[in-house]
């Protein structure tokens, strides 16, 4: 049994965590979360009161982050600005969160000697163009396109050099587009889902030949698992479930499913600098550590996301409409 600290664990991919782990293991759980937006406090209802706590907090505050990294034993770190279109509104809250957020844990974990698993994205290594056979690997190059991908570059690079320089225990994993449930409207899935139960059409950036490597956060989860248990210090591990997909197909997908016109979406202006495809070579987490994926299926995963989003209208309304808002002033 470990206490784990999960920083960012009211958000989506962070409170699947969290409530798959206490739901699976005797682990107790303290999450650090500074409620941001994305920080939804229904997203960690249910959770067994006497294994788990949430403390209100920023990572970057570091006499609470080394009081809370000094109680754990292992540190599982989710927290991050994660919209590449809010970077590109503001990048200042990316560069504090990601780079300095991380910073001031690795200075805890280092002065603790605590076990530090870093989460982070396949956007660090920039894109790919659509007829291209190469798929990222952990020696892929970085070259992310975004400051939110470059925020992201720099704070695995942080983890890397406080691997090799000071020797602390730590290991990296970079992962392709999530989607599941208690994912912000934000995003692209969750977006176009609500968007049809609101009546409102579909919202495609450009041509929408962009695509991305979908996985479930589940079978995210579970390989982050495996690398806690099994990864080894100072290695990078690819999570991705081979799920490549356009942007348009994806579209069609969720207004099929949801019983409606495949053409039923609208054209809005392109994301700048969008990057074009991502794909992950996953063999190094399923040869080395064995992890296999349990949803092979995309349409079935979508389709039950589609209904967690139709059976949870109090979790996404108050977040729709301040959403559509942001969106609306940029054309998208
Ligand atoms: P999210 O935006 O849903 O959640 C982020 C959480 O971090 C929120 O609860 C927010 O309140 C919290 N947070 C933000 N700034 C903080 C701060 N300064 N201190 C403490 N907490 C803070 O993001 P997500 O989609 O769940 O992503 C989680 C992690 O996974 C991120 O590191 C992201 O880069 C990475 N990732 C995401 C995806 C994806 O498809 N969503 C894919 C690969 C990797
Ligand atoms: O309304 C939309 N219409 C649209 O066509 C939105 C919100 C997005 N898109 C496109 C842009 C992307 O090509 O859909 C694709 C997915 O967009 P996002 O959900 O914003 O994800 P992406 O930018 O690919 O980044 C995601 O995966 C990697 C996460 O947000 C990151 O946190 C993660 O690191």
């Amino acid at each position: 049994m470990s206490k784990i600290l999960v920083t960012g664990g009211a958000g989506f991919i962070g409170s699947n965590f969290v409530h798959h782990l206490l739901a699976n293991s005797d682990h107790t759980v303290t999450v650090i979360d500074a409620m941001t937006y994305a920080g939804i406090r229904a997203s960690l209802d249910g959770l067994p009161s006497d294994r788990f706590e949430l403390v209100e907090g920023d990572i970057c505050d570091a006499p609470l982050v080394d009081k809370l990294v000094a109680d754990a034993d292992i540190v599982v770190h989710f927290a991050a600005e994660s919209h590449n279109d809010n970077s590109l509104n503001d990048p200042s809250p990316f560069i504090q969160t990601n780079l300095v957020g991380t910073f001031t844990l690795l200075e805890a974990v280092r002065k603790h000697g605590k076990r530090f698993h870093h989460v982070s994205t396949d956007e660090v290594y920039g894109d790919l163009e659509l007829d291209d056979p190469a798929k990222f690997t952990a020696t892929t190059p970085y070259n992310p396109s975004s400051p939110y991908s470059a925020s992201k570059a720099g704070s695995d690079l942080l983890v890397r050099a406080w691997v090799r320089s000071f020797g602390i225990t730590a290991t990296l994993s970079n992962c392709s587009n999530n989607y599941g449930p208690r994912q912000h409207v934000e995003k692209f899935i969750p977006r176009q889902i609500t968007n049809v139960l609101c009546g409102i059409r579909p919202k495609l950036y450009g041509a929408g030949q962009n695509v991305r490597d979908w996985i479930h956060v589940d079978d995210h989860n579970s390989a982050v698992m495996e690398i806690i248990e099994k990864g080894r210090s100072g290695e990078t591990y690819l999570i991705g479930a081979d799920g490549e997909m356009n942007n348009k197909d994806v579209i069609e997908m969720i207004l099929r499913l949801m019983g409606q016109p495949t053409d039923a979406y609208d054209h809005v202006n392109d994301r700048p600098g969008h990057d074009l495809r991502y794909a992950i070579d996953n063999s190094k987490l399923v040869d080395e550590l064995g992890w296999q994926p349990k949803y092979q299926d995309f349409e079935q995963g979508l389709q039950a996301t589609i209904d967690w989003y139709k059976e949870n209208e109090d979790w996404w309304r108050p977040m729709k409409d301040a959403t559509e808002a942001k969106y609306a002033k940029v054309g998208q």
